[in-house]
């Protein structure tokens, strides 16, 4: 077996605005992140995907990059960027950053010279279109609501932007665009940061015809027959020869549309792209035509294990998976999948963890997740900072014909200011993560009871949980290699599943509801072994019957 290390890994995602203030300003910083070092070491984990800290306006929050090779000045210095990859690495922490090269900020200097005139050599770094009978050359919309063009005055054109318009798409077909962002790989690497996630590389690749389509209620048609994802596959060939082959990285592709097929081309074990891709098929599972993903139903477990089942067999010994519940785009892991009440916050949380841990894939922590972090109570959006959800509110409102209340309600299952909300240290002034009272978002209120100090040295804690599946799967050659096989898939209950590896078995077992499911154990399993880190009840399982949220796997 030829294991790469990061086949082993489990990774914990930092975003930084939301990490740890250490100037006092309300805003995560890098000296913030370095400080807190010792408590993800302490969790186990092995690598840290460090979302954006390059020099950005911050109109989407560093997802606008307008030098790649410079920090954002509120994020601190290189120096202490250097600190902080120096201190991971001694720790035994690697770190991946995140490359946003679909597009960049208006305000690069490539954007300005490009839109500075149409001879400039920097115009076709970004794709510039003219009107066609006055309008835009097509009338898709962006991920942030409103035209994918922009019109810009001084040169009479318009230009391609998929998100924000502070956000232009860079044009990949350009071979000096690649060569640029080839060589900013490099110095990164050379510098010594351990790979990369790639923000929505899958959408590198554009129709060049620029299509139209059905418009939707907003007046815009999608945006997906844009992207031509087969034709990013040698995009990232070339750049695995013209860099990655030279260090030993981990990569991780965020690819939307992503199937099973074309993750085989994207993470094949053979090498010849990335590590692993993001798929977005199980966090897609609700979502509606007129509102997208703005609604507030939950998804349906059949569901989820069909996705999940899919995934596992797909992938197994072709490709690799990335396993993950959250990140900075999606609600809490705990409130939007399990149960946030304070009844069964800790249990369900625990019990989430086990599911997606057990399976085969790097697993893929969120910030506060390893605490059991959940959504925060919004009542209205003045309080909420990210541009998509200001978008979303107006298109529910305006267009689709919503109140305030159900816009807010979908604000409080979906939107992504659920995830960013400070880090809950501990119980002291704005849970520990600022010493200013004006965080950029407000600490959830349930910091006083969520929180790490409070949990950390607690053997029962969903954080001792995380620690012990984390360490798990460092020593369990059958979690991270193991065949992955569905059992019960019509349950709507309970999530069941079995690993196997060279004639050793696992069988994971976790409930999904707030009551007692009955339920036998195969008889294979009598005489089992339980997994200790795999439990998140006190006592052994009970004959028959699986507890509310139980989880518990047994080895055989
Ligand atoms: O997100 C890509 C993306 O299309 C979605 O996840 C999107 O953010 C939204 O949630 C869809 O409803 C990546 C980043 O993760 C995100 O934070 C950025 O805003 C976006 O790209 C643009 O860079």
């Amino acid at each position: 077996m030829n294991e790469q290390w990061w086949q082993r890994a489990v990774v914990y995602q930092i975003y930084p605005k939301s990490f740890q203030d250490s100037t006092g300003n309300g805003i995560g910083d890098i000296p913030g992140i370095t400080s807190r070092l010792p408590y993800l070491a302490k969790l186990g984990i092995d690598v840290i995907w460090l979302s954006p800290v390059y020099q950005s306006p911050m109109d989407d929050n560093g997802y606008d990059i307008s030098d790649y090779r410079a920090i954002w000045p509120g994020f601190g210095t290189m120096d202490d960027f250097d600190e902080m990859l120096e201190t991971a690495h001694s720790l035994g922490i690697k770190i991946v950053m995140d490359l946003v090269v679909n597009h960049s900020s208006d305000e690069h200097e490539w954007f300005r010279q490009s839109r500075s005139s149409r001879e400039n050599p920097y115009r076709d770094y970004y794709y510039w279109r003219d009107a066609v009978d006055g309008h835009a050359p097509s009338n898709m919309g962006g991920v942030f609501g409103g035209s994918i063009w922009e019109w810009d005055e001084p040169t009479q054109q318009y230009y391609l932007h998929c998100f924000s318009v502070k956000q232009p798409d860079l044009n990949w077909e350009n071979p000096r665009v690649r060569d640029e962002v080839f060589n900013m790989m490099d110095w990164w690497l050379a510098k010594g940061v351990d790979g990369f996630r790639m923000d929505v590389i899958g959408m590198i690749a554009k129709d060049l015809s620029f299509p139209s389509g059905e418009p939707g209620p907003t007046g815009y048609a999608p945006l997906y027959p844009l992207i031509q994802d087969e034709r990013v596959h040698p995009y990232l060939q070339e750049m695995r020869q013209r860099v990655l082959s030279k260090y030993d990285t981990m990569t991780v592709g965020e690819v939307g549309g992503a199937t099973v097929e074309t993750a085989k081309k994207y993470a094949n074990l053979d090498g010849s792209e990335l590590s692993m891709v993001f798929q977005f098929e199980h966090v897609g599972l609700t979502g509606s035509p007129e509102r997208g993903k703005w609604v507030t139903d939950k998804p349906r477990l059949v569901d989820l294990k069909r996705v999940f089942d899919h995934w596992e067999q797909g992938l197994d010994g072709v490709a690799w998976n990335s396993l993950y519940w959250d990140n900075h785009d999606q609600p809490r892991a705990v409130s939007r999948w399990a149960n946030d009440s304070a009844q069964w916050r800790e249990t369900s949380a625990k019990m989430l963890a086990t599911c997606l841990h057990l399976m085969q894939g790097t697993p893929y922590i969120y910030q506060g997740e390893e605490l059991g972090m959940t959504n925060y109570p919004w009542q209205d959006m003045s309080l909420i900072n990210d541009l998509e959800a200001h978008d979303a509110y107006r298109m529910l409102t305006q267009d689709c014909g919503c109140s305030d209340e159900e816009a807010m309600a979908a604000m409080r299952e979906i939107c992504r200011d659920n995830a960013r909300t400070p880090m809950q240290w501990d119980a002291g002034p704005q849970a520990g993560f600022s010493k200013s009272s004006e965080t950029w978002l407000p600490v959830n209120p349930n910091y006083a009871e969520i929180n790490a100090a409070a949990q950390v040295e607690d053997p029962k804690s969903v954080f001792a949980h995380y620690q012990g599946l984390i360490a798990l799967r460092h020593q369990s050659d059958l979690v991270v290699h193991g065949h992955f096989r569905l059992l019960e898939p019509e349950s709507e209950e309970l999530f069941v599943y079995e690993r196997e590896l060279d004639g050793q078995r696992m069988l994971v077992v976790c409930n999904f509801t707030d009551h007692e499911v009955a339920w036998q154990v195969p008889q294979e399993y009598a005489g089992a072994e339980l997994v200790d880190a795999a439990c998140n009840y006190e006592d052994a399982p009970v004959a028959g019957k699986v507890r509310p949220y139980e989880a518990f796997a047994l080895l055989a």
